[in-house]
């Protein structure tokens, strides 16, 4: 994070006086150098010397002298909320993927010059103190970053909105490297208090369960016919909107037993039993599930998706009836969004709600849920579509079983309607699917009990509706429409990338803060000299200042002249991290049959965790790190070639190497990728992109201009109509590069010591059929490389295709998007704080 931190280039120097004005107080002086705030923390809090203090502590009261700063900002949102009583947008999310907090509330408050007078004036070790935070990892990837993203543009378009989600204890797990391996830690990231949520006990609410949940030898057991109930405890986090006039919430939800002690028990003398029911009663929130790939039907998972929706719905109906009598204005000033069908049993809650509280008739109630709802699709990968057994609504609710079941008696009968005498499409539409286990097909459940859904790129959006949920688009196609992703521009490039903000705002000023389409405005700029040296300058820097980093955290040397080619996202076989490591094995064995080949320096970029269970991605994790091994050992590449895989990826670790990019990998097999984010990230900071036809990747390419972009690879189109005839093997026959790059693998080149270890790859591509068409892109893989790599030779022409692309990316700003979710989806507008 280093300078971002200190000196914003695009924050206007808000006076002392503004700041008491907005806020009431600043973060550092209050009303003299001698109570100012963050001393008074440390003394008042902590009981310490401000000479004494260690960083972590400086840290805390530095949060909490910011927390001072933003209060009443904070209180005054709320309350002007409920004065206006306005529509209001709730976002409903298992993830909330947030990072760090401290460096990005003092940008999004403007505090900077402040905050860099102070350390200035005091030798505090600013940069070491941001280093206290724990990110907070409250999710997988994509999605929670998403979510995150979603809620600072939320709070910086003034919309009244709030977050939802949960307060895991444990969030995404610390992946640590050990001889090539993955391995997992839990990741304890609230063992130290967190200085920015805020417990209101007072507006606990009730979770009602038809049954009573035991762990036995850590999974969750049910015994059905005893009723029993959790204590839903909200933590609220300061959501603020850049510039400070907005401070929204993030509400989690943390479960806790009734009572610690269930008096019974502890009458009858079970005082370990007691505990053991407070114990089962926390599990909710004790974890979050890391992995995104396959929906394995746990039931824990099941029930925090219930504490989840139970929580939020029954507090925001709580706020509804405060500020309206009438239950039919319900879709008037109220929109909930789920993010993905993870909160869908949010239809049969809030049906449950209007029949059996607000006590409406059928029709009324469907009407008004409908009307509230709207659901957005993350992946189309059937594998990780959720389908719960109907056993475990029973066991979990009752109630919501009977609901949905009558959802789908309604829509069978509105299916024979529309289509007499086609009862295969009945099956196909139905929300149940019948097996040897009957399940709930979560997506078909949020489509019908919706009125909008929503895939996240263009593409997505398509392929959702015309293969994935075909039938159901035929039947309500109105429902149905695209919300292409973005990405807040304040978190990934003012904070993250302070030169290059500097650089940008110098010829076009500071209004891309908030209205990123201005970068636009850099066109012009593409082949000015001196705009062209500062670019490169900017990019230079976060190279040095990435490598410094990495040679202090990790002790790894890498070259700032050598191209800097990154992958970073989840480990999945569909995004073909494996085809960027067998580009790199071509790349290596065509030095090494001719050492005087001219081919730029360049410095392979992988981070990424894989889900704990998905055996084939930890052993890709491996191949890649044994082929780094490899290749540092071969003095024939040595300062040639550097293959460097990042442990613990985070959103720290993104903040800190995207800056740094020359060229992103955006590689998944077309069809697959729903939309990408970090593909918008790098963009935004001057990478060029090396990618498939795929996600939002496609509209990047549109708003750069093809001529600046690198595409290669089959289309989701030839993807889908080869799959019957494609044959790996052709490859191998036809491809000497290929071929040699496989063999190699088959030979344990890069397994001497472990010999067989990397079998299951091989077998993948040649002998089970390449799933992921590997073997088909390979070859204009390389192609496009090759003409990036020669592009490098020529600094001009690749610092204007950079800028170019730069100047292309103001569509992705989650700005936009959410801009779009608002008039297009909630019917949702600004609301000023008054
Ligand atoms: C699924 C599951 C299944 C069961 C347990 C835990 C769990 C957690 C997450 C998921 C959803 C994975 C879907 C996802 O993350 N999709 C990504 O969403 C991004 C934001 O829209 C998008 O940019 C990525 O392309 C897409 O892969």
């Amino acid at each position: 994070m280093s300078q971002a931190a200190i000196i914003s280039p695009a924050a206007p120097h808000m006076s002392r006086q503004g700041l008491l004005e907005r806020y009431g107080c600043g973060p550092f002086h209050f009303t003299g150098d001698r109570d100012a705030l963050y001393e008074r923390h440390l003394l008042f809090d902590n009981v310490i010397d401000a000479q004494k203090a260690g960083l972590r502590e400086k840290f805390e009261a530095a949060a909490h002298a910011i927390r001072d700063v933003l209060s009443q900002r904070w209180v005054l949102t709320g309350s002007t909320y409920e004065r206006q009583n306005p529509k209001r947008a709730y976002y409903l999310s298992m993830e909330f993927l947030i990072g760090r907090s401290l460096a990005n509330n003092i940008t999004n408050l403007q505090l900077e010059p402040f905050v860099a007078r102070a350390t200035g004036q005091t030798n505090l070790d600013w940069l070491g103190l941001l280093e206290q935070e724990p990110d907070a990892g409250l999710g997988n990837g994509g999605l929670g970053r998403l979510a995150a993203c979603f809620l600072d543009s939320m709070a910086t378009m003034q919309l009244p909105a709030m977050g939802y989600g949960l307060r895991y204890e444990y969030g995404m797990f610390r992946q640590s490297i050990e001889d090539g391996w993955q391995r997992e830690y839990p990741d304890n990231w609230l063992r130290r208090p967190d200085p920015w949520e805020v417990e209101r006990l007072e507006e606990a609410v009730e979770v009602s369960l038809d049954s009573s949940f035991e762990l036995q030898n850590g999974a969750l057991r049910a015994v059905p016919g005893r009723p029993s109930s959790i204590l839903g405890i909200p933590f609220d986090r300061p959501v603020v909107g850049y510039g400070g006039e907005t401070i929204n919430t993030l509400r989690l939800w943390d479960a806790a037993a009734q009572d610690y002690f269930q008096l019974d028990n502890f009458s009858h003398g079970d005082f370990v039993g007691a505990f053991a029911a407070s114990i089962a009663a926390n599990t909710p929130t004790r974890v979050l599930y890391p992995d995104d790939s396959t929906q394995q039907g746990q039931a824990l998972r099941f029930l925090q998706e219930y504490f989840l929706v139970t929580c939020s719905l029954a507090d925001l109906i709580r706020r509804f009836r405060r500020g309206n009598s009438d239950w039919s204005l319900l879709p008037d000033k109220v929109a909930i969004q789920l993010n993905d069908t993870h909160p869908s049993l949010a239809v049969p809650e809030l049906m449950r709600i209007l029949l059996d509280d607000a006590r409406l008739g059928w029709d009324e109630a469907w009407d008004i849920t409908r009307r509230t709802l709207a659901y957005t699709n993350h992946t189309l990968l059937p594998e990780a579509l959720e389908k719960w057994p109907l056993r475990y609504l029973e066991l979990v609710r009752r109630r919501h079983l009977d609901i949905v079941l009558e959802i789908d008696r309604r829509l069978g009968a509105e299916v024979r309607d529309r289509y007499p005498g086609d009862e295969e499409r009945v099956g196909r539409t139905s929300l149940v699917e019948r097996g040897p286990e009957d399940r709930v097909r979560m997506a078909n459940l949020a489509i019908v009990g919706s009125h909008s859904t929503n895939g996240v790129a263009a593409i997505h959006s398509q392929l959702l509706r015309e293969n994935t949920v075909r039938d159901l688009a035929e039947l309500y196609p109105e429902r149905f429409n695209n919300k292409t992703n973005g990405v807040t521009p304040r978190r990934w490039l003012l904070l993250a990338n302070p030169e290059l903000a500097q650089v940008v705002t110098d010829v076009i000023g500071d209004g891309w803060t908030t209205e990123l389409s201005q970068l636009a405005g850099l066109r012009r700029f593409a082949s000015d000299p001196s705009f062209v040296e500062a670019f490169a300058g900017a990019k230079r820097e976060a190279k040095l200042r990435f490598a410094a980093w990495l040679s202090s955290r990790h002790g790894q040397v890498v070259d700032p002249d050598s191209i800097f080619d990154c992958q970073i996202k989840r480990i999945h076989e569909y995004k073909r991290q494996l085809l960027n490591a067998l580009r790199i094995i071509v790349l290596y064995d065509r030095l090494r049959a001719d050492p005087d080949l001219e081919m730029a320096p360049r410095t392979f970029f992988f981070a990424g965790k894989a889900a704990p269970a998905y055996v084939l991605a930890k052993l890709i994790i491996k191949f890649i790190n044994n082929l780094a091994r490899t290749i540092d050992g071969d003095p024939v590449v040595r300062g040639r070639l550097k293959v460097v895989f990042l442990p613990d990826y985070c959103v720290s670790l993104a903040e800190r190497l995207i800056p740094a990019a020359d060229v992103s990998n955006q590689i998944s097999t077309a069809g697959y990728e729903a939309s990408g984010t970090s593909n918008m990230k790098f963009m935004m900071n001057g990478a060029l992109t090396l990618g498939t036809r795929d996600g939002a990747t496609i509209e990047m390419m549109e708003e750069a201009g093809e001529e600046n972009f690198f595409l290669f690879g089959l289309n989701a189109e030839e993807v889908a109509e080869s799959r019957s005839w494609y044959n790996p093997r052709w490859h191998y026959d036809n491809e000497p590069e290929t071929r040699a790059a496989l063999d190699l693998i088959a030979g344990d080149y890069f397994s001497r010591y472990e010999p067989g270890i990397f079998a299951p790859l091989h077998e993948a591509l040649l002998e089970h059929g390449d799933h992921y068409m590997h073997l088909a892109d390979l070859t204009s893989y390389l192609e496009a490389d090759g003409r990036l790599c020669r592009l490098y030779a020529d600094a001009g022409g690749w610092a204007r295709k950079a800028i170019l692309n730069v100047a292309g990316s103001g569509k992705f700003s989650s700005d936009r998007t959410i801009a779009q979710y608002a008039s297009e989806i909630w019917n949702v507008k600004a609301c000023p704080v008054m």
